[in-house]
C-alpha cells in the first residue's frame, strides 16, 4: 500500500514538473450576446462549445451567455467587439452591412437554394474571405452559425402570391437589400432591430415580419401573428464573432481553442435547428396559425420579380464578391 501511494504520488509529481496543466490558458470570461433566447438552437450550440472548451482549457475559458437582446441589439453589440469593451456575439450577417458592404451578399434574396450549399460556401474559401474583411473591421469570426431560411409571418392575410405583399408594413432588418426586396414585392417596409419585433407586432405598429421557424416560435411571434407562407426568401448565416482587440491579446493556445471549440458549437447548433425546425412548425400551427406554402409557380414568379435587387446592390456589395459567388453556387449545382 504504503509502495503504491510513494509510486502514484511520484508519477503525480513527475507529471506536474515535466508539464504544468494549461500553463497556456489564462482564467477568461467570454461574454456572449445574443438576440434570440436561450431555448434556440444557439443555446445548445454554446453548451458543447462550453464543453469542448472545457475539455481544451482545463476549464479556464468560459463563456457566460446573455439572451434576448440583454446586452443590446445586433448591432450595439458588435460595435462593442469592434471597440474592445465585449468578447463576443452571435449575430445575424445583416445587421452589419452597415460596416462590412460585401456581407450584404448574403441578404441577396434566393441566393442559396438549400442549407448544404449554404454550408459549403459558408465553410470554404468564400467564407473565409468575408472572414478577411470582418478582420479588417475588427472582427473575428469564429465560424458561420446557423440562423436558417426565413419565411414570412402577419396578421392580416394569408401571403400566397406577391400581389398580398401589397402595403403589408412589414419589418425587415436594418438593411438596404432587404428593404429593397420587400417594397418591390409592394409591401410598405420598415427597419426595426430585432428587439423591438415582438412589441411592434403585438400594437400592430407593424403587420408582418420574417424570419426562420424557429425564431417565430422561440421569440413567440406566434402568440401576436395569424398567418405563415413558407416564402424561403433569404437564408441568412448567424456568425459567432468575437473582438479582434480581445482575441489579440490572448495566447495562441486560447485562440486555436476558441476557434476549434466554435465549429463544435456550430455543428451542433445546425444538427438541433435542423430537428426543431419542423417541431417549430407544428407549435406555430397547434397555436392555431394558418400555414400557407407558395405554388411553384408563385415562387419562380417572385424569384423573377426579385432579381432587380440583384442588379441594384451589386455595385455596393463589389461586383467581384457578387460574380465570385454566383460562380461558385453554379459551380456547385452542376
Ligand atoms: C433578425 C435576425 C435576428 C437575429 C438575432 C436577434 O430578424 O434574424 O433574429 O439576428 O440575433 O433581426
Amino acid at each position: 500500500m504504503r509502495k503504491l501511494l510513494l509510486a502514484s504520488t511520484a508519477i503525480a509529481f513527475g507529471l506536474s514538473a515535466a508539464a504544468p496543466a494549461f500553463a497556456e490558458f489564462n482564467d477568461r470570461n467570454i461574454r456572449v450576446s445574443n438576440g434570440i433566447n436561450e431555448d434556440h438552437p444557439v443555446g445548445n450550440g454554446i453548451k458543447a462549445m462550453q464543453a469542448c472548451l472545457d475539455d481544451k482549457s482545463g476549464g479556464k475559458l468560459k463563456l457566460t451567455a446573455f439572451w434576448g437582446g440583454a446586452l443590446g441589439g445586433d448591432l450595439q453589440a458588435t460595435q462593442a467587439l469592434r471597440s474592445g469593451v465585449q468578447e463576443a456575439v452571435v449575430t445575424s450577417s445583416s445587421p452589419l452591412v452597415g460596416i462590412i458592404p460585401a456581407l450584404g451578399v448574403f441578404d441577396l434574396p434566393f441566393l442559396f437554394a438549400n442549407a448544404a450549399e449554404a454550408y459549403e460556401v459558408l465553410d470554404g474559401e468564400f467564407g473565409d474571405m468575408m472572414n478577411e474583411k470582418l478582420a479588417e473591421a475588427g472582427l473575428v469570426n469564429l465560424a458561420y452559425w446557423e440562423n436558417g431560411f426565413r419565411n414570412l409571418s402577419n396578421s392580416v392575410r394569408p401571403v400566397t402570391k406577391w400581389e398580398d405583399f401589397q402595403g403589408m408594413k412589414v419589418r425587415v432588418m436594418q438593411n438596404n437589400i432587404f428593404l429593397d426586396t420587400f417594397q418591390n414585392l409592394g409591401a410598405n417596409a420598415t427597419p426595426m432591430a430585432f428587439g423591438e419585433v415582438f412589441s411592434a407586432l403585438e400594437t400592430n405598429a407593424i403587420d408582418a415580419q420574417e424570419n426562420p421557424y424557429v425564431t417565430i416560435d422561440t421569440s413567440k411571434f406566434y402568440e401576436v401573428q395569424k398567418y405563415v407562407t413558407e416564402t424561403n426568401h433569404a437564408y441568412t448565416p448567424f456568425l459567432f464573432l468575437f473582438s479582434k482587440p480581445i482575441f489579440d491579446s490572448y495566447t495562441a493556445e486560447e485562440q486555436a481553442a476558441l476557434r476549434e471549440c466554435a465549429v463544435v458549437g456550430r455543428d451542433e447548433e445546425r444538427k438541433v435547428i435542423q430537428d426543431l425546425n419542423m417541431k417549430s412548425l407544428e407549435k406555430i400551427k397547434e397555436a392555431g396559425l394558418e400555414v400557407n406554402t407558395l405554388s411553384e409557380e408563385e415562387q419562380a414568379r417572385i424569384r423573377e420579380k426579385s432579381m432587380v435587387v440583384y442588379e441594384k446592390h451589386k455595385a455596393a456589395i463589389g461586383a467581384d464578391v457578387v460574380d465570385n459567388i454566383v460562380a461558385k453556387l453554379e459551380e456547385i449545382r452542376k
